[in-house]
C-alpha cells in the first residue's frame, strides 16, 4: 500500500490545537465565554480598521481568531524529552528559557512554538511548557515519595509513542495516522479528577507548594490554561467584569501604549474543583484549583537594547509598588507604571531608529532616493511593520502562575535554576528568541534592498 506522507507538521499542529481548544472549552465552559468576550472584541476593532494594532496586513490579522497558547508542567526530565519529541513531530521547538525561581515558583520553563514566519502564519500555536524542580522539596521523605509518585506514572499513551516514533522514522505522518496521533496526544492534557496520591500526601504537597502538589498528584499534565490573543487588553479586561468572570487584579507586562510592545496578559481565576483519592473505601473527595483561563495582547518583539530598556524600568516600578493578589493597590501600581514607562519610546520610526524593536520591511510607493535606511523611509521608499512578539516574560508569567496560587506561594527564597540541566534533561538547546527575530527583520530588509536595487538597474 502506496499511503504518502501527507500531513505537514504544521497542518498537525493546527488540527491539535483546534481539538485542544474544545476540548478545554468543555472542560472549563468559562474560557468558552472568555474566547467570546475575546473574539467581540477583536472583530470590533478589526472592523474599525485601526492602524495602531501593530499589525502586519494579510498576515498577522488572519490568525488573530485561531491564535491561543496553552500552558503544562511537566514532572520528570523523561517527560520533558518525550514531550519535546511530541511537539517537534507538530513543528514545535523549544524556544527561550524562563527560570522562574526568581520569584519563588518551583519551575524553569520554554515556549514550544513555530519559529519561522510561515510556519507561525499558518497555525501559531504555542506551549508554555515548565519542568518540576523537585530538589526544591526540602522535606526528604516527601522528596523521596514525590520522586515515586511521579516515577511510576507514564504520561503518554501507547499509541502517541508509537506515531511520534513512526514520525521520526519516516519523516511525517499520512493523514489517517495524523489524525490518530492528535487524537493520542490529546489524552495526556485532559483533566482527570482522581487523584493517584491519597489525600494525606495530597495535603503534605499543598503545604510544601501547592504547584507541586498540581505537578505530582495527578495522572497527567492536564492543560491548564488556554489564552486566545485579543487586540484591546483592556477592552476584554472589561468584558470579564462584565461577565462575571473573577479576573486578575492587574494586567501584567507593558502599560497600555500607543504601539504596543511584547506582551500584556491577563487572566480569570482558577476554578474550585472537585478530586477524588484513592482510598480502600471508594475515595474520598478534595477540591484543587488548577484551571484559569487567560489573554494576551501581544506588541512589538524588543531586540535586546529593547528588552534591557523594559527590564530595567519594570524593575523600577516593582521596587517601589507590587501589585497585591487583592487589587487593592491596583491604580497605584498602573499609575506608576505609566510614570515609570514614558521613558520608552512609543512612535514606531524612534523604536526603528534607536534599535529598540524589531521589524519588517516593506516597499512604499516612492521611488529609493538613497541607500541610507532612515532616507528610505522618509521619502517612503520602505515602509516598516512591527515584528510581533511570539514568546512570554518571566515576570509576567510568574504573575500568572502566582494569581493562581495565592499569596503564600510567595514568600520563600530559592536556589536559583540551571540552564544547562534543563536543556539536558530536553535533549536538546532551547533557541534563541533574539536570534529569530533579527533574521526574519534581517531577510524582509535583504528582500527590499535586492527589489529596491532591481527597479533602479
Ligand atoms: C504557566 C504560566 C505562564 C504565561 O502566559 O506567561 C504562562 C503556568 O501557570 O503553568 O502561561
Ligand atoms: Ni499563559
Amino acid at each position: 500500500e502506496d499511503r504518502t506522507l501527507n500531513r505537514s507538521p504544521h497542518e498537525i499542529r493546527a488540527s491539535f490545537a483546534a481539538a485542544m481548544s474544545a476540548m478545554y472549552k468543555e472542560e472549563v465552559p468559562a474560557y468558552g465565554t472568555l474566547v467570546e468576550i475575546v473574539e467581540d472584541v477583536n472583530e470590533r476593532l478589526l472592523a474599525q480598521g485601526s492602524d495602531t494594532l501593530a499589525l502586519t496586513p494579510g498576515e498577522d490579522t488572519a490568525r488573530i481568531s485561531a491564535e491561543r497558547h496553552g500552558a503544562i508542567r511537566l514532572g520528570t526530565p523523561q517527560e520533558l524529552a518525550m514531550m519535546a519529541r511530541v511537539f517537534a513531530v507538530m513543528g514545535m521547538e523549544p524556544v527561550g528559557y524562563y527560570d522562574l525561581s526568581v520569584a519563588s515558583v518551583p519551575v524553569h520553563s520554554t515556549a514550544f512554538r513555530p519559529t519561522d514566519r510561515d510556519a507561525l502564519a499558518a497555525n501559531p500555536f504555542r506551549v508554555f511548557t515548565s519542568l518540576l524542580r523537585l530538589e526544591l522539596i526540602e522535606d526528604e521523605t516527601l522528596r523521596a515519595k514525590a520522586t515515586e509518585v511521579l516515577a511510576a506514572r507514564q504520561i503518554f499513551t501507547d499509541d502517541a509513542i508509537k506515531l511520534t516514533e513512526k514520525a521520526e522514522a519516516q519523516g511525517g505522518l499520512d493523514g489517517q495516522d495524523a489524525k490518530q496521533f492528535v487524537a493520542a496526544v490529546l489524552e495526556t492534557f485532559r483533566w482527570h479528577p482522581e487523584a493517584c496520591v491519597d489525600a494525606e500526601t495530597f495535603d503534605d504537597l499543598i503545604k510544601a507548594h501547592r504547584l507541586i502538589a498540581d505537578v505530582v498528584s495527578f495522572k497527567g499534565p492536564h492543560i491548564n490554561h488556554l489564552t486566545p490573543r485579543t487586540l484591546d487588553i483592556d477592552a476584554a479586561q472589561d468584558g470579564m467584569v462584565a461577565k462575571g468572570l473573577p479576573a486578575k487584579a492587574v494586567v501584567e507586562g507593558p502599560p497600555r501604549r500607543r504601539c504596543p510592545i511584547l506582551l500584556r496578559q491577563t487572566a480569570f481565576k482558577a476554578l474550585n474543583e472537585t478530586i477524588r483519592f484513592p482510598s480502600a473505601g471508594g475515595g474520598q473527595d478534595g477540591q484543587h484549583t488548577a484551571r484559569f483561563g487567560e489573554i494576551e495582547h501581544r506588541g512589538a518583539a524588543l531586540t535586546p537594547k529593547g528588552r534591557a530598556l523594559y527590564d530595567q524600568l519594570l524593575a523600577e516600578v516593582r521596587a517601589d509598588i507590587l501589585p497585591a493578589a487583592s487589587g487593592e493597590n491596583a491604580d497605584a501600581y498602573v499609575a506608576k507604571l505609566e510614570a515609570v514607562f514614558s521613558a520608552f519610546p512609543d512612535d514606531w520610526r524612534t523604536l526603528h531608529r534607536d534599535g529598540l524593536a524589531y521589524f519588517k520591511y516593506g516597499l512604499g510607493a516612492a521611488p529609493a532616493n538613497s541607500t541610507e535606511i532612515e532616507t528610505l523611509l522618509d521619502a517612503g521608499a520602505l515602509t516598516l511593520s512591527p515584528i510581533i512578539y511570539e514568546d512570554f516574560l518571566p515576570v509576567s508569567a510568574a504573575g500568572i502562575f502566582q494569581s493562581n496560587l495565592g499569596d503564600e506561594a510567595r514568600s520563600k527564597d530559592q536556589t536559583a535554576s540551571s540552564r544547562d540541566s534543563f536543556e539536558a534533561a530536553l535533549g536538546k538547546p532551547v533557541i534563541d528568541e533574539f536570534a529569530l527575530y533579527e533574521a526574519m527583520q534581517k531577510a524582509s530588509l535583504d528582500t527590499c534592498l535586492r527589489q529596491l536595487q532591481a527597479d533602479a538597474d
